[in-house]
């Protein structure tokens, strides 16, 4: 049977981990296990890991669910066009026990004190996971050093990390790419498909091209970490919910008080969909802060942060008991504004009660074994200002080249503050079944590549700053997301 498998394998032009291997071998029939997997992949993976080959099972099981799915992507719903079923499929979240752990985020691991040897180690962490990422990419298998592929004359397959992005008077664009020991110019020629590429400063790109001899890289293609497969969702057995928040904004003068009684009403009255929302995802900015930008006193009506926090926990604490919040800082909140930034302070920490879980900014959850990466979302300001097209109104796509680069903050030194720790927790590992963020006042769900999207509004009307800078809130609403199908809607308020 081994040989049998290998040589399946091989006729594949793919690769599998020795565990994978052992694994299939325990399975009655190997080659069918392996092929339903490949089977669900849009291209050949490279290496197919054990992690993928044990997933396999499941994937044939939730076809049947992921076709339903799909026949109802996650789309922006006004509450007439709420889909019946996810009304009647509700569970009442009230019969179920809470069920959510923090898998990764800073708090208690911050050991950074902004040292030279800090910011080398950082960059080094970064480079190094996201090369790993970009190897196992079948169009950069056996890419080479810089220091190497420079004296190449073949085609050339490099990784490095953005250090520069110039136009020259011609209309192309340049690259300076650099790994651990080299530096190199890639041309990006403007009558080329790959002109329209934009990368930003400080992400990490494979390069597929060829060596000029002028030592200028030529390039043909290029690659990033991307997700390399559409996921399937894998969700939970029964249709709990669980509903999104950030920017809440209490103590501003501009916080939506009517708003915020209606959607607490909302959350518990008898109303099914309601009724079925077992988690709330807050994810920063829940207060207005003090002295966050100038003349902020100006526009408070709260002007002590506990007395900010004290508002918000007595807002929280009326919530029916069934919701167990979740809730991460944002740039306003009362932690260090460096990301990654820790969860609250037990001083702050104490004035909630026992229904609020406090993670860190980003955190990784699982809720119910449904993975949420959830993000306040920062980094979108130098995304914005970085990528054309890029706007505050249309914070999903934004979420989209966030996964795309694998990194939720790619830019170093741009508004986005980020302390360099020793690994860099600004990564995205592990591919997310729902990814979350808010910050820029919008609202809306989607999807990429099977991992559901969702910007979760404001609490908080047109703000001066804003209405100075033309960006227009979209507030009062609320995205809740299915955790057995990945279904999403908004309900406005
Ligand atoms: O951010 C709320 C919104 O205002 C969000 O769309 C970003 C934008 N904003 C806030 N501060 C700035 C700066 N300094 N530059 C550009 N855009 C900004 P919030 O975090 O709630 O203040
Ligand atoms: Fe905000
Ligand atoms: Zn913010």
């Amino acid at each position: 049977m081994r040989e049998e498998l290998l040589a399946f394998v091989s006729n594949r032009g793919t690769l599998l981990q020795p565990d994978a291997i052992e694994f299939l071998l325990t399975q009655r029939d190997p080659v069918e296990r392996l092929e339903a997997f490949l089977g669900s992949c849009p291209e050949t993976p490279f290496v197919v890991t054990l992690d993928d080959v044990m997933r396999a099972g499941e994937i044939a099981r939730n076809a049947a669910a992921q076709i339903s799915t799909r026949a109802a992507p996650p789309t922006i719903l006004a509450e007439a066009f709420i889909p019946a079923s996810f009304r009647r499929l509700g569970e009442k979240a009230e019969d179920r026990e809470p069920d959510v752990r923090i898998l990764r985020d800073i708090t208690g691991h911050s050991t950074c004190e902004g040292t030279l040897a800090d910011f080398t180690r950082y960059f080094r962490h970064r480079f190094q996971v996201l090369r790993n990422m970009l190897r196992s990419r079948h169009d950069l298998a056996g890419a080479q050093e810089i220091a190497k592929a420079r004296r190449s004359t073949r085609e050339v397959r490099i990784i490095g990390i953005v250090a520069d992005v110039r136009t020259t008077k011609n209309g192309h664009r340049i690259l300076e790419i650099e790994d651990e020991a080299d530096r190199i110019a890639v041309l990006l020629p403007s009558e080329s498909a790959v002109a329209s590429e934009i990368a930003v400063l400080d992400e990490v790109v494979g390069i597929v091209g060829t060596v000029n001899d002028r030592g200028l890289v030529i390039a043909q293609s290029i690659i990033r970490p991307d997700l390399p497969t559409v996921k399937t969702f894998h969700g939970t057995r029964h249709h709990v919910r669980a509903a999104f928040m950030s920017d809440i904004h209490v103590g501003s003068r501009t916080f939506l008080e009517d708003k915020w009684s209606k959607v607490s009403a909302w959350l518990g009255s008898a109303d099914e969909i309601a009724g079925s929302i077992r988690y709330l995802v807050v994810s920063g900015d829940v207060v207005d802060g003090i002295g966050v930008y100038p003349r902020q006193d100006e526009e408070l009506v709260i002007d002590d942060i506990y007395g900010q926090y004290e508002a918000l926990a007595r807002m929280v604490a009326d919530l029916p008991d069934r919701v167990s919040v979740i809730m991460l800082p944002g740039n306003h909140d009362a932690v260090r504004p460096a990301e990654p930034q820790p969860a609250f302070p037990t001083s702050i920490q104490n004035l909630f009660d026992s229904n609020v879980i406090f993670a860190g900014n980003p955190s990784l959850l699982s809720v119910e074994g449904v993975r949420i990466l959830a993000y306040h979302g920062r980094s979108m300001d130098d995304l914005v200002s970085a990528i054309p097209g890029m706007s505050y109104a249309r914070p999903l796509e934004a979420m989209k080249a966030m996964l795309r680069m694998r990194h939720l903050a790619p830019i170093y030194g741009g508004k986005t503050p980020i302390a360099p720790e020793a690994e860099d927790h600004l990564i995205i590992d592990e591919i997310p079944d729902i990814f979350a963020t808010g910050h820029v006042h919008a609202a809306g769900v989607d999807q990429y590549r099977g991992v559901v999207l969702v910007n979760s509004s404001t609490w908080q009307a047109q703000t001066p700053y804003q209405k100075m800078r033309n960006i227009e809130p979209m507030p009062a609403r609320l995205p809740i997301v299915d955790l057995a199908s990945g279904q999403a809607i908004v309900r406005e308020f």
